[in-house]
């Protein structure tokens, strides 16, 4: 009850906004951008928006089929590194394999924005450090959020500026 010392119990743990750019290109990438949004959901990550799925052509990498991308929208308690786990688990949940460096995977999971912060890991850059030049980030993130500032200019400036 508020205003009561139980008040406290009650109160949840503060929570920030975060943007997170999925990409599937191996089984059904549909499906698996489906189960990954579940399964942030699982583990306590709440979805509040999510960009229509984009079917966009493979940028570098060996030669590899089309990828589905989309951009979601939540709301966490988790730390940067610790949505960062969360979101590796998932990947490797989705049967995920890493051998090839921007190689073809049933499951990506980027964290590309986390409460205005700016974050500089070993293991995580926050704001993603490539989203300027990916056309398959910036056009489903600019339907969610165009007029989010990120470094300095809009989603939709950025977006643009692939032009
Ligand atoms: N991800 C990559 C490399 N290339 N190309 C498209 N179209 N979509 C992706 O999600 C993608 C990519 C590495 O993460
Ligand atoms: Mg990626
Ligand atoms: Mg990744």
């Amino acid at each position: 009850m508020a205003g009561t010392p139980l008040g406290v119990f009650a109160r949840s743990a503060a929570l920030t906004e975060a943007f997170l750019a999925l990409g599937a290109n191996l089984g059904d990438r549909a499906q698996q951008l489906r189960q990954s949004l579940v399964a942030l959901a699982e583990r306590g990550v709440r979805i509040t928006a999510v960009s229509r799925f984009h079917s966009t052509a493979p940028v570098g990498g060996p030669c590899q089929p089309d990828y589905l991308n989309a951009v979601a929208r939540v709301e966490t308690s988790q730390a940067p590194l610790s949505l960062l786990a969360t979101c590796l688990q998932i990947e490797r949940q989705l049967g995920r394999e890493r051998s090839v460096r921007n190689g073809p995977r049933t499951c990506d999971l980027d964290l590309l924005w986390y409460g205005g912060r700016s974050v500089r890991e070993p293991q995580l850059t926050v704001p993603h450090p490539r989203f300027r030049e990916r056309r398959f980030v910036l056009a489903p993130w600019a339907e969610l959020v165009p007029r989010l500032r990120v470094d300095g200019q809009s989603v939709s400036e950025h977006l643009a500026a692939l032009d």
